[in-house]
């Protein structure tokens, strides 16, 4: 079975994660208020690497200077006796009520400017605490009615927002990246970036589109009926996964937050699987934290908390070992090959092959047996039979 965590595995976890009392639209908190000192130190004992969180999860919102700086050094110390680290922060612009209708793109330019000097007061801390990442989760940067939004004025906002901050970084010397947290609706009906799609193609028209990629989340993506495996596929592809959220999510409905592999878990294998493998000629495609943001269900006590961040890191090692199993299996070897699945690295036309050479290859057309091919099986469901049984531990 899995060893336990280690440093060396990159676990991470949000402050806001173990940190949530369980709150919800229906109900009241059923657990107290966690002190984030606390939070570290219980991390830092199951094996977590690093701990990342919103500026009102460390410092409460309205803080004094005097006050900010006390609860920053009360953190600090508590990552200086536990060695955790912080590889990524990112902004609340979502709880307070300034916020309701967004912090970049609301309707409001006083709230604008207003969420534009708390990201920035905040990246100078998270650089500070050398962070590497800044994530923007707009979760309120959408509209519930479609005439009560200019949806491209608000896209040129987001897009000002972000470069503008860019470029404070680039400035300052703070060194962040930014990733982008796309998600369809919850809480705004509906949330702009709705997808990772949506958000490679908003990124592809910043000014400072070098410095930005993404940050998706399995139930964000799911909550969507997308394919999570797929959206960090390609997120790689264009270069942009530049961290993840992990957790778990059951078909289409509110944002579950369960713990990673939950949920959907044939597609949390292939994830790992891809994350672990991936590469082009194989090996690790990420090698960023692998960071869970997740909640513990409201059904959980204090002991059920630690409980289930335990058991998500138990739960990447375990497919990651699964993953393992398969890789080495030589019958699924066979059959990746019968189903051909390396073959599609080979380009399609030949090196220096052009369209007067393909017209001229009888066999891809004239001579070609389109009935016979046709005709032929990959073999995929048997591949996938062989990936459900490594995932059970029905095979080595
Ligand atoms: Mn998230």
């Amino acid at each position: 079975m899995a060893a336990d965590p280690t440093r060396a595995d990159k676990f991470s976890f949000g402050l806001w994660t173990v940190g949530w009392p369980a709150r919800d639209p229906f109900g009241d908190a059923t657990r107290p208020p966690l002190d984030p000192v606390e939070s570290v130190h219980r991390l830092s004992e199951l094996g977590a690497y690093g701990v990342t969180f919103h500026d009102d999860d460390v410092i409460p919102f309205g803080s004094d200077d005097a006050s900010r700086a006390e609860h920053i050094a009360r953190f600090r110390k508590a990552l200086d006796e536990t060695g955790i680290v912080v590889p990524m922060v990112t902004t609340n612009l979502f709880t307070h009520p300034v916020f309701k209708d967004g912090g970049f793109t609301s309707n409001d330019r006083d709230v604008r400017r207003f969420a534009l000097r708390k990201v920035m007061r905040n990246m100078e801390l998270a650089a500070e605490l050398g962070a590497q990442t800044y994530v923007m989760w707009g979760g309120r940067e959408g509209s519930e009615y479609d005439l009560a939004k200019d949806v491209q004025a608000a896209l040129d906002r987001y897009r000002e927002g972000v470069d503008f901050l860019a470029q404070y970084s680039i400035d300052r010397g703070f060194g962040l990246r930014f990733a982008l947290e796309p998600k369809p609706n919850e809480p705004r009906g509906d949330i702009l970036l709705p997808t990772v799609g949506h958000a490679i193609a908003f990124i592809s028209s910043l000014e400072h589109a070098d410095l930005v990629g993404l940050n998706p989340e399995v139930g964000h993506e799911q909550m969507a009926g997308l394919n999570y495996a797929h959206g960090i596929a390609q997120a790689l592809w264009h270069g942009k996964l530049f961290h993840l959220d992990l957790n778990g999510q059951r078909g289409i409905k509110y944002d579950q937050d369960l713990v990673f592999g939950h949920g959907d878990l044939m597609n949390a294998f292939a994830l790992v699987d891809l994350i672990e493998h991936g590469a082009p000629g194989g090996g690790p495609a990420y090698d960023g934290p692998r960071h869970f943001d997740y909640k513990p269900s409201r059904t959980e006590d204090a002991g059920g908390v630690w409980d289930s961040a335990a058991a998500n890191m138990r739960m990447y090692l375990l497919l990651k070992e699964r993953a393992q199993a398969f890789r080495a299996d030589p019958e699924v070897q066979e059959a990746l090959a019968a189903s051909k699945v390396g073959e599609l690295s080979q380009p399609t036309l030949g090196t220096g092959e052009s369209y007067t050479d393909l017209l001229a290859d009888r066999a891809s057309y004239e001579d070609f047996d389109a009935d016979a091919a046709g005709a032929k099986g990959f073999g995929f469901v048997r591949l996938n039979q062989l990936a459900v049984e490594h995932l059970l531990g029905a095979r080595g």
